[in-house]
């Protein structure tokens, strides 16, 4: 057999395969991640990892067949003479198999002409190549047993076997089908089980690119950009969890957020426009009793859009106001939008004209297309100076008290059209162009904005993005921006945030309610008990629509909500410890049932439950007028939280869920943190724990720090690790010890009972009293 590879080299962990007039590099991470590599021309550099990721790692490189072999404890690559590159697990098991014939592109009945006809009216006619010289495919073949999930916020199922998906960060203000193959966000991580065997790839590229998953053929699915280096990590490991893991090992985890970012918030496009307005909001939740930590305030609090600004012809004294709120434990989260307003009198315009600061076209002007403000301009937030600048000014709303910073339009969004191809960005310092630069412009933005908090108030940034690229989860949290008031979008929340999750975006949420549309009470209640414990807990709606407060529909929807924001209140502290975990073993905090057994045929596509951690599994109603549903419980026994009937796994029940009701199962033998139940979550230090024990005996390790900045990361947080036995014995152990407000209290619940445990600071041990 003839084989173009003329030999290889390797220094440290990096193998360069040399071809007759090619080369290919690998980089060894880590035994279970290898980076595939080829130039193509265009500069080196991520802004999905930062730093070097590369762990010393003993591996091989061997001549095989017609070609070479590189393996490290966990993986195989065997590259041939024809660049072809197939990668086993350490059993010898196929993971990624490059495919060695060509795609054969689904009969469309369309014809050049035609083709052109119908694209000119703007139908997406399924071209991938638009004449771009650098345009390449990556093929891999597809078994017949192979699930795939990842991709980030794409629209559809759990699942993405059978569909497209394009990346290029977009405003989506029509109705997300799953037909739809692009949204906001850019996050090429794919994840695959291939007849059981689990793998991931990452294709670190910035300009547009498109994944094809078993939709035109059952015999490959293929990466496909128009632009850019080869540059994709293949990720191993033996369960899926270890994949995810090392998926946020290379691109990063979310970091601990302020606990009261797990409260409920409260948002509307419409609230911002007077103090007034937000106020009659926040007594509708004093009124009601309703727990609230945050209103967000919509693009009206600004003067005539303008960014940086707080228009005080609307509120009188916007510090005071903050305050007010602050007073009445209700943080106030400012909307920032990326494209500034363009006006000769508005001061953050003139700085970052005399400056450079904002995207150029090729004439060397700044660029200027529309956006809510009118004619408005775009910071070139690659460039570390603009980030600095951006970051500096975000002072102006942490000296007003604002809580954090929710970045809007960041794709970036424009009016007049898209911004063309050779509006001149930098990448870095490196003159580049809005190919290249486009979907990184939302992260770049939320990185100033986290870069900015963190300086102006010491405190873990709250950021809020609708624009991300991989990686985007080391400075903020994100929603799924535009959905409607639509059963279907219901439905889809759930394999979105659960994909969003796998993604690296552990922090994550929908509209509640619904944005677009009119929402009904039956809907708002099932959106509000399917996002119990979905970490971002905003109801969010467009202006135009009907309310959706908590008391829009009077009674029952009122009591209902109330009953399950109050429950929220009970599993906050939950919620946290499993922030903790997500900070230690990459993994999210909801999750898919599928990456808690990933061994589990049944599980590989359900997409109306998800687990939260691996104790507790919700299954939602969200279909219109049902009252029950069938819930299929996965391995180990299960404690229906409502009724305490206990269930063995592996089998499918049927629950009543009327209309007050949310289905929620414990495995059996879990120690659950029990939150107070409060109104808003305090800055204060909380003075008593409880803990419930759901079944016999069970252990539990709690995590706890003031909740706010970033003093854990030099030791000052407490562990403690609670242990009931078969016996009924119970022991409380402070494990870790570097915050200094211990519980004085903690109560652990069993069954019937409730056992105090006081704390004897002379020997730093609880006692039963
Ligand atoms: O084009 O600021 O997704 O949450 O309320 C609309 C107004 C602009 C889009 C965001 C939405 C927000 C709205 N914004």
């Amino acid at each position: 057999m003839s084989s173009k590879l003329t030999g290889y080299e390797s220094q440290d962990q990096q193998v360069t395969v040399n071809f007759v007039d090619s080369k290919l590099e690998l980089f060894v991470i880590t035994p279970t991640i290898v980076r595939i590599f080829k130039n193509r021309g265009r500069s080196d550099n991520s802004y999905a990892i930062d730093g070097d990721k590369t762990q010393k790692t003993p591996y091989e490189v061997i001549k095989a067949d017609n070609g070479i072999k590189l393996q490290t404890d966990n993986l195989t690559l065997k590259i041939d003479g024809d660049e072809k590159i197939d990668v086993y697990d350490a059993k010898g098991n196929p993971l990624v198999l490059d495919y060695r014939q060509s795609r054969e592109p689904l009969p469309t009945d369309m014809d050049a002409e035609h083709r052109k006809t119908v694209g000119a009216e703007g139908h997406d006619v399924g071209d991938l190549n638009h004449g771009e010289s650098n345009y390449y495919e990556v093929i891999k073949a597809l078994s017949a047993d192979e699930q795939f999930y990842g991709l980030g916020d794409k629209t559809g199922f759990l699942n993405k076997r059978g569909y497209e998906y394009g990346n290029w960060n977009s405003d989506v203000p029509q109705v997300h089908t799953e037909a739809m193959t692009k949204l906001y966000k850019t996050i090429p991580v794919l994840y695959g089980i291939k007849n059981n065997h689990p793998y991931g790839l990452f294709f670190d590229n910035t300009y547009k690119s498109h994944f094809d998953i078993g939709k035109e053929s059952d015999a490959y699915y293929f990466y496909s950009a128009v632009d850019g280096n080869l540059d994709y990590y293949i990720l191993g490991g033996d369960s899926l969890q270890e994949v995810v893991a090392n998926y946020t090992y290379l691109t990063g985890r979310v970091p601990l957020p302020q606990k009261w970012l797990l409260g409920y918030q409260q948002s509307r496009w419409g609230y911002s426009v007077s103090d007034q307005r937000v106020r009659e909001i926040a007594d509708g939740f004093a009124k009601y009793d309703l727990p609230l930590d945050v209103i967000h305030l919509d693009i009206d609090y600004m003067t005539g859009y303008r960014d940086f600004t707080w228009d005080e012809s609307k509120y009188a004294d916007p510090k005071a106001f903050v305050a007010e709120m602050g007073r009445r434990g209700i943080r106030l989260m400012p909307i920032l939008d990326a494209g500034v307003k363009k006006d000769d009198d508005y001061d953050i315009y003139k700085e970052g004209i005399e400056k450079d600061y904002f995207a150029k076209s090729p004439d060397g002007r700044a660029y200027v297309n529309q956006v809510w403000p009118g004619d408005a301009v775009f910071p070139d937030f690659a460039r570390k100076e603009v980030r600095d600048w951006w970051a500096k000014h975000i002072k102006f709303y942490t000296d007003l008290g604002a809580c954090g910073i929710w970045n809007d339009m960041n794709e970036p969004a424009s009016f007049k059209g898209p911004l063309p191809d050779d509006i001149v960005f930098h990448n870095g310092e490196e003159v580049s162009d809005h190919r290249r630069m486009h979907n990184v412009f939302g992260h770049n933005m939320a990185r100033a904005a986290y870069d900015g908090l963190k300086a102006a108030t010491g405190k873990r940034p709250y950021v809020i993005t609708r624009a991300a690229y991989s990686g985007t989860q080391k400075y903020s949290t994100v929603w799924t921006g535009d959905n409607q008031s639509l059963w279907s979008h219901l439905q889809m929340a759930i394999p979105q945030l659960s994909n969003l999750g796998l993604s690296g975006f552990a922090f994550a949420g929908t509209d509640i309610g619904g944005f677009q549309a009119n929402t009904t009470a039956e809907l708002l209640t099932r959106w509000l008990e399917a996002s119990l414990f979905v970490p971002l807990f905003r109801n969010h709606a467009q202006m135009g629509v009907r309310y959706q407060e908590p008391w829009s529909f009077g009674e029952p929807t009122l009591s209902i909500y109330r009953k399950f924001l109050k429950l929220r209140y009970r599993f906050v502290p939950y919620l946290y410890d499993q922030f903790y975990q997500e900070t230690q073993n990459g993994l999210p905090v909801m999750r898919p049932l599928v990456l808690n057994d990933d061994q589990d045929p049944k599980v590989r596509n359900i997409n109306d439950e998800y687990m939260v951690g691996d104790t507790i599994l919700v299954a939602p109603i969200v279909e219109q007028g049902a009252d029950k549903r069938l819930v299929y419980l996965p391995a180990g026994d299960w404690i229906d939280f409502n009724s305490q009937a206990e269930y063995g796994g592996h089998t499918m029940i049927i629950v009543d869920a009327p209309i007050d009701t949310l289905p929620i199962f414990i495995k059996k033998n879990t120690i659950l943190p029990w939150g107070q139940a409060v109104k808003h979550i305090s800055d204060q230090p909380d003075r008593f724990m409880t803990f419930r024990l759901l079944g016999s005996q069970a252990s539990y390790d709690h995590y706890q720090d003031d909740g706010l900045d970033f003093n854990y990361q030099h030791g000052e947080y407490n562990l403690y690790h609670v242990a009931i036995d078969a016996n009924q014995q119970i022991t409380i152990n402070l494990t870790k010890h570097g915050y200094p407000a211990t519980y004085e209290k903690i109560f652990i619940e069993s069954n019937h009972d409730c056992i105090e445990f006081d704390f004897d600071q002379q020997n730093q041990t609880y006692i039963r009293q």
